[in-house]
């Protein structure tokens, strides 16, 4: 979610009267907010979307709310150790949250494993699951105020508590450890956000608090269908819609066929019918990694009676399948059905099966959806072909978007007022395709003026935060070029740095009046790597070691210079994303499923450097394809240039850079051996991301980069064209899609 104050202010309308009277206690606004934790309880893109998706729910007036994890620490604090990342516990409650209600009395019941019995309710046959394990969630309430309306979302987070305070028995009889115990283990359920699930406990823990999350969740939502329509559950779908945000919540599926019938005691049909129509899958990731599979064996020992209920599902959907199939011959028949199990084999461990989460959630929902066009179609002709077959209705798209309040009229305010003054009023804000009418200022060199004024404005900002992390001067007249993102070998931060390297070798080769043409360029990366992601970590590593060398380089500092920005979050990308010139969204085609700060980006007037990926797709579109300096392989040959990739012969420049890091121009030689091997070793890692494929492509986009950049008008007119095309990506449209498309719910204003 990032801060609440500057937010909450500006979406109320409330700027001038709350800073003003701050003044009048003795406060400067700037410095207030800036006291703010960042609540930081996701992990990148996929959380922020849903943050950006609850301001425009509540800033369309829809009734819609955030669910989530209270986690006690949050997203973990990156330090820079000599270079290397390094995790804190991210304490972000210790002065305690100003935004949140605890709702004393909301709370609900959550077990875990224990046995599941068939018992006698007169003629009816009732299963009992008595699990062996029980916490509490309490509610807390997270207000999200809408721009512009009195409508509020909310955000509920479940915080796990024991029930059983204290076991003074145990106390007593000065076994103080076991009367904590139950508060413990409880507690761990909701302590900290991506435990690292490298570990079969850290997994299971996972497990524990997607179900935790859901389970509270539904209870609530059906405890409140219930004070108004009773047991009607027929009515359920027509009140109700959970939009489940990639793998992690879809136990859901199996969870309210439980409540609904085992609690509520409704027959399985009647139960199945309900729950397939309220519940819909986004999927957010083509990462098989991302793409849950919880092993049998650990389902069944904490969701005892899910895993049955699970088994039942896939009972009734294969026999359902082989009906659907019988035109097919018996042997291609069983294939299709095996391969479209809900439940199915490890296939790297013969031995164990796995629930199919993303399968079980196809099958569980009335929509599927993936988060860019090209995404949607890598979801329907790929990762779900096999259903996509059978349901082709069920499929959609919906293209992600981003809130223009945070990201440009809040994060940017002199240029939100430049865009005001210039179309004659704020209604963009509210309506982003208003922002088309800048194209006709694109090429208008006193309008140009402005604009650039204001971009170096916030390259000065974003220079004094670097100096005040790095204590260094950066050359302001400089082209600003930032990667900002979750650093993972397919989103290629490693193809910046080596670009970045031979970009630092042709600079050492010049004579100084060939120097005196170059673009200079401060070159800024962030981003953390998951905590055991070893290759990750070297990246970033890397990333530090190359800036150690080339900053401290007097021939050549204020030509180029690289810093590692540590601990990106909402609140730093505030500041980053105005003041950038040149970003990157350099993913191997067809992997990033979306991306959204490269929508971040160009509502900010940023030229783009990418890949035929994603979301950037639309943005060229948009933007102009010319405007964009798309470079690289597209996604529909990466599979074939796979297969190659042993064939491949590596640019000469490409070796040349290679040798310099192995040979240990950096330093650091043997921990960077694994990643030059990960993208030259045949036998290690294959380059699975097809980093040396597209390296030159990628050199000459950028060189194309500084040949516009030299010509200032040129830079300034296709900026201008980045914010006029950036109406298509408000999260306003996004919502507006879900909720024709899928929710099927209207706007109502609550009165004033
Ligand atoms: O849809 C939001 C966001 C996309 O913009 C990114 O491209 C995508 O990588 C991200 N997906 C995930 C999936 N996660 N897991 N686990 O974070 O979603």
């Amino acid at each position: 979610m990032g801060r609440s104050l500057t937010n909450t202010v500006y979406n109320l309308g409330l700027e001038g009267e709350y800073a003003d009277a701050l003044r009048q206690l003795g406060y400067d606004m700037e410095k207030v907010a800036d006291a703010e934790r960042d609540a930081a309880l996701g992990n990148g893109g996929l959380g922020r979307l849903a943050a950006c998706f609850l301001d425009s729910i509540a800033t369309l007036d829809l009734p819609g709310w955030g669910y989530g994890i209270r986690y006690k620490y949050g997203m973990f604090k990156q330090v820079l150790k000599n270079g290397y990342q390094a995790e804190q516990p991210d304490i972000w409650l210790t002065s305690g949250n100003p935004w949140e209600i605890r709702r004393d009395g909301l709370r609900f019941e959550v077990g875990f494993g224990g046995r599941v019995e068939r018992k006698k309710d007169g003629n009816k046959e009732v299963t009992v699951w008595t699990p062996s394990e029980k916490v509490w969630a309490q509610a807390y309430d997270n207000p999200i105020p809408g721009f512009s309306t009195p409508t509020t979302s909310n955000l509920r987070l479940w915080d796990a508590q024991p029930i059983s305070e204290f076991d003074l028995g145990a106390f007593n009889a000065g076994d103080y450890d076991r009367a904590m115990l139950d508060r413990e283990r409880a507690e761990a359920i909701s302590a900290v956000l991506y435990p690292n699930d490298s570990t079969p406990e850290g997994k299971e823990l996972r497990l524990k608090q997607q179900y935790f999350f859901v389970c509270a969740s539904l209870q609530d939502v059906l405890s409140r269908f219930k004070a108004t329509h009773g047991t009607k559950f027929e009515l359920l779908p027509d009140k109700a819609c959970f939009q489940l945000n990639d793998t992690h919540p879809t136990i859901a599926v199996a969870e309210l066929m439980r409540l609904l019938v085992d609690v509520e005691g409704l027959d399985w049909d009647a139960a199945w019918t309900i729950t397939t129509k309220c519940l819909n899958y986004t999927n957010h990731t083509v990462m098989p990694e991302a793409l849950e599979k919880w092993p049998v064996k650990v389902m069944a020992k904490m969701l005892p009676r899910h895993m049955e209920i699970i088994e039942v599902i896939n009972e009734g959907w294969t026999k359902w399948l082989g009906g659907h199939l019988k035109e097919l011959k018996a042997e291609e028949r069983a294939k299709r059905i095996s391969a479209m199990s809900i439940i199915h084999e490890n296939p790297w461990n013969k031995e164990e099966m796995l629930v199919n989460m993303a399968y079980l959630a196809v099958v569980g929902s009335s929509a599927v959806n993936g988060v860019a066009a090209i995404h949607s179609n890598i979801v329907k002709d790929e990762i779900l072909n096999d259903f996509y077959q059978i349901f082709p209705s069920k499929f959609q798209n919906k293209t992600n978007g981003v809130t223009p309040r945070r990201w440009l009229a809040w994060c940017n305010p002199e240029l939100a007022s430049l865009i005001t003054e210039t179309l004659g009023s704020n209604e963009w804000i509210n309506d982003t395709e208003k922002l088309s009418a800048l194209r006709a200022h694109a090429s208008d060199p006193t309008f140009q003026k402005k604009w650039a004024a204001v971009k170096h404005a916030k390259k000065e900002k974003l220079a004094a935060l670097i100096k005040k992390i790095h204590g260094d001067s950066v050359n302001t007249n400089a082209l600003f070029d930032i990667q900002i993102k979750r650093i993972h070998e397919y989103k290629r931060q490693y193809l910046n740095v080596l670009s970045i390297i031979w970009r630092y070798k042709q600079l050492k080769k010049m004579t100084p009046e060939q120097r005196k043409k170059a673009v200079p360029r401060v070159c800024l990366i962030g981003g953390k790597a998951a905590s055991a992601y070893d290759m990750a970590k070297r990246i970033i590593r890397l990333v530090t070691a190359v800036g150690d060398v080339i900053n401290k380089d007097p021939e050549t500092k204020d030509l180029l210079s690289l810093y590692f920005l540590p601990d990106y979050n909402v609140t730093l990308a505030e500041t980053i994303i105005p003041a950038a010139e040149l970003s990157q969204h350099i993913s191997t085609a067809g992997t990033e499923a979306s991306g959204t700060s490269n929508m971040k980006f160009q509502m900010n007037g940023c030229l783009i450097i990418g890949t035929w990926d994603g979301a950037n797709i639309e943005i060229a579109e948009e933007t102009g394809v010319d405007n964009v300096f798309v470079f690289g392989v597209r996604a529909d040959e990466i599979n074939q240039l796979r297969k190659e990739r042993k064939n491949f012969k590596t640019d000469p420049r490409w070796d040349e850079i290679m040798k310099d890091i192995e040979g240990g121009m950096f330093g650091d030689k043997d921990y960077f051996k694994p990643l030059v091997d990960s993208v030259n070793n045949m036998k290690v890692g294959n380059d699975w991301f097809l980093v040396a494929n597209d390296f030159a492509a990628y050199l000459d986009a950028q060189e194309e980069v500084d040949k516009v950049y030299k010509d200032q008008s040129e830079w300034l007119r296709r900026s201008i064209m980045y914010t006029a095309g950036s109406g298509k990506f408000s999260s306003d449209r996004t919502i507006r899609e879900y909720a024709e498309d899928i929710w099927h719910v209207k706007p109502s204003r609550p009165a004033a």
